[in-house]
């Protein structure tokens, strides 16, 4: 054994017990190493005379996560992880594994392949593959189908949850539970195998018959889910062999694996859980936070309703204030109703709802929030409004109390300098519903203390929420974005793409909803509303389209005021609004457009391109840490299709040449919109690719 394989997998023997350790921080996943000394490990017991059976468990917080995700597109290395289980189950003497925390993908796959299986407390398996794009490529595909219910196996695949270990128990997955700490419950297991009280068998030797309507009727519902991903769909495909000798099955899941491996989803659905961890690489990750047990929120509308139900549900009493007791009391009504909700679909028990209820408070005072350490306020978008505001709020609260304020595009410089404390105010950007949207904007002013915003992050953990540093700027980094690219659609509109083909085309690219039907759905006032803010300050040279102006002042705000681009029935259909598309033409013969047509393709090129050169721009400003930020806001706050990873891995995938290329051709008609970002330039000269800044300061993805 090499040293490295010593430190990660480690024998111990205790009478005629061989007990095998993984130890692989932070979640034993099974790299090369690990592999190697579980090959090893089997090798030396299965050879020593005196032992009798084997028992596998791991340390730390899982007893694995599944093979290490980093080895991902670079050549393999042996052995492979299905030999590794193939050989755990051909072992001459019983091998029995012990599971704790997460036991996922591998982990469990090393797990099924073992003689029996114990869960500890706690513990929670499932095979997520396939929400990184891939099937469990080690045995999974095979080995569960025989150990419990076909039906049940295919949901547990198809969709990658998690199941809890009591419910692993009923299904099959675990013989039996035990309350016990790893080590303890392997020699227990290993004892039980010994006596006879914990039966063993082959998991590859039990025979199953595969209902092959069962597997049609399956493939055919995911077929028709959108987006039509093929990991699921193939998954199916992999446990229809499961009826074959497992020899014959193996080698169907590996080839459907390879396939997938090679596929284009799976870069993209690892960059995804990628960005979700390495949003919190920021520079102020080594401050102390500060602890935050009560927290107000100004306004009760629909931000602040959410926001004070995220931090409700976090542990954190909350007091809500609003200006009448009629708009408190609605705030309230609505705060239960979002936790009553929670508990009707499951995510809350009705004691903890209770427990909820009882640490919520709402007033008319601000003064009640004397006490807090934390306020969010969520008042009216209004700088003096807001300034007004934290001026109060510095006179009321205590001191070291966190001032927070949720605007979407307005400057957190001049809100923090209302107040005599600038370093304690932050902007939390919550996204609406605030108790359901996982993105927070995390947008650290120029004197933000670092306590402050490493008080944030832990703040968004707690709420389960993806937090991202963002610089100041209009629109902080997801609204400045959007603001640049969705002038891309309402150009192509003018020209001459209806709403229809550029909504369709988008989805069809992988979005749930296009551009178009997205402002109907939030609202069409708020884009009006925006467009006037910034009427004064748009440059002469800027291309302006009316068209959405026409629309609102007809009165139509999109599905609040029953009509906007669509009308819509009550199943949620729509149609384009016929008067909407009278304004349309109405606009291209005032501004002399001689309308054309656009390709599906060249939609999403333009639209993409637009959104790619913003993202650039706000990488190069320093108002996002890296491009992997910029991907993580798209995808926990704008639905941007998972599988493509975000639109800066989006643009390695086109790559920098071609996209300066594009913005070069489209700029000889706008030349003022299409401007080719500087970085982007760089990367196109140098042959470099977002990514590379990615890795540059972090730890290599
Ligand atoms: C598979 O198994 C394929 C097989 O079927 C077939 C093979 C032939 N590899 O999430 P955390 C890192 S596919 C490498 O913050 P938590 C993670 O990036 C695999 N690294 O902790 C992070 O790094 P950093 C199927 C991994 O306690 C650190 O560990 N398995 C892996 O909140 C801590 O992670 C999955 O899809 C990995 N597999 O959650 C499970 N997993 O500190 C994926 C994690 O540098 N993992 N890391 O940011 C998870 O769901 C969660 O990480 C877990 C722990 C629940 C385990």
């Amino acid at each position: 054994m090499t040293e490295q394989t010593q430190a990660v997998v480690s024998i111990e023997l205790e009478g005629a017990i061989g007990l095998v350790r993984i130890d692989n921080p932070p979640v034993n996943a099974l790299g090369a190493a690990v592999r190697q000394g579980l090959a090893q490990a089997l090798e030396t017991l299965e050879r020593d005379p005196q032992v009798q059976v084997v028992a596998l468990y791991g340390t730390g917080r899982a007893f694995s996560a599944g093979a290490d995700i980093r080895e991902f597109g670079k050549p393999p290395v042996d052995p492979k992880l299905p030999d590794v289980c193939n050989r755990i189950e051909a072992c001459a003497k019983p091998v029995v594994a012990v599971v704790h925390g997460p036991t996922f993908g591998g982990g469990l796959e090393v797990a099924l392949a073992a003689h029996a299986r114990v869960g500890l407390a706690g513990a929670r398996v499932g095979l997520p593959e396939v929400t990184l794009g891939l099937l469990p490529g080690a045995g999974g595909t095979q080995r569960l189908p025989r150990l419990i219910p076909l039906e049940a196996a295919i949901e547990i695949i198809s969709s990658g949850r998690q199941v809890p270990a009591e419910e692993a128990q009923s299904l099959g997955i675990l013989d039996r539970l035990s309350q016990a700490e790893p080590r303890q419950a392997a020699l227990d297991a290993a004892r039980a195998v010994l006596d006879g009280s914990l039966p063993t068998r082959r998991t590859g030797d039990i025979a199953v018959a595969i209902d092959p309507a069962t597997i049609a009727s399956a493939a055919a519902r995911l077929q028709k889910k959108r987006p039509a991903l093929a990991a699921p769909i193939k998954a199916v495909e992999a446990i229809s062999y499961a009826g074959h000798p497992i020899g014959e099955g193996l080698k169907a899941e590996r080839a459907l694996f390879l396939e997938l491996m090679d596929g284009p989803d799976r870069q993209g659905l690892i960059h995804a859980f990628n960005a979700e961890r390495a949003v919190k690489r920021i520079p102020e990750a080594g401050a102390a936070p500060r602890p935050v047990a009560s927290a107000g929120v100004i306004g009760g509308g629909t931000m602040g309703v959410g926001i004070a139900t995220a931090l409700l549900q976090a542990g954190i009493k909350t007091t809500l204030v609003e200006t009448s007791a009629e708009g408190a009391e609605r705030a309230r009504a609505k705060v239960i109703g979002n936790l009553d909700g929670a508990v009707k679909r499951g995510k809350l028990a009705a004691e903890q709802r209770d427990r909820l209820v009882a640490a919520f408070d709402t007033t008319t005072e601000l003064e009640k929030l004397a006490a807090v350490d934390l306020v969010v306020e969520a008042v009216f978008e209004d700088m003096a409004v807001k300034t007004g505001l934290f001026g109060q709020l510095d006179r009321i609260c205590k001191a070291g109390a966190i001032l927070a304020t949720n605007t979407s595009y307005l400057d957190v410089n001049q809100i923090a300098a209302a107040t005599s404390r600038q370093q304690n105010v932050i902007g939390l950007h919550f996204f609406s519903p605030a108790h359901v949207m996982r993105l927070l904007e995390v947008v650290v002013a120029e004197k933000t203390a670092p306590e402050i915003v490493a008080t944030a992050f832990e703040l968004a953990a707690r709420m389960k929420k993806v937090a991202v540093r963002s610089g100041v700027c209009d629109g902080f980094i997801g609204n400045r974005i959007l603001a640049h690219y969705r002038k891309a659609a309402d150009y192509m509109l003018l020209d001459g793409a209806s709403y229809e083909e550029i909504d369709r085309a988008l989805e069809d690219f992988g979005f749930a909803m296009g551009p178009f039907a997205v402002a109907d759905l939030a609202g069409l006032d708020i884009g009006w509303a925006t467009r006037k803010r910034k009427a004064p300050t748009r440059p002469a040279e800027e291309r302006y389209v009316a068209i959405a102006d026409r629309i609102c002042e007809a009165g139509w705000f999109g599905r609040k005021s029953g009509r906007g681009y669509y009308l819509y029935d009550d199943a949620g259909g729509r149609v384009p609004n016929p008067d909407v598309l009278a304004i349309v033409e109405a606009e291209r013969a005032a501004n002399g457009i001689q309308a054309r047509t656009f390709t599906p393709e060249e939609i999403v090129a333009r639209y993409m391109t637009a959104m790619i050169s913003e993202s650039a721009r706000v990488v190069e400003d320093g108002i996002a840490l890296h491009p992997i930020d910029v991907d993580a806001v798209f995808l926990f706050g704008y639905g941007f299709p998972r599988h493509l990873g975000g639109p800066l891995n989006h643009a390695d995938r086109i790559g920098a040449r071609q996209l300066v290329e594009r913005i070069e051709a489209y700029a000889r008609e706008d030349s003022h919109y299409w401007q080719t970002p500087g970085l982007l330039r760089q990367l196109a000269e140098s042959g470099g690719s977002f990514n590379d800044l990615n890795t540059a300061n972090s730890d290599g993805r």
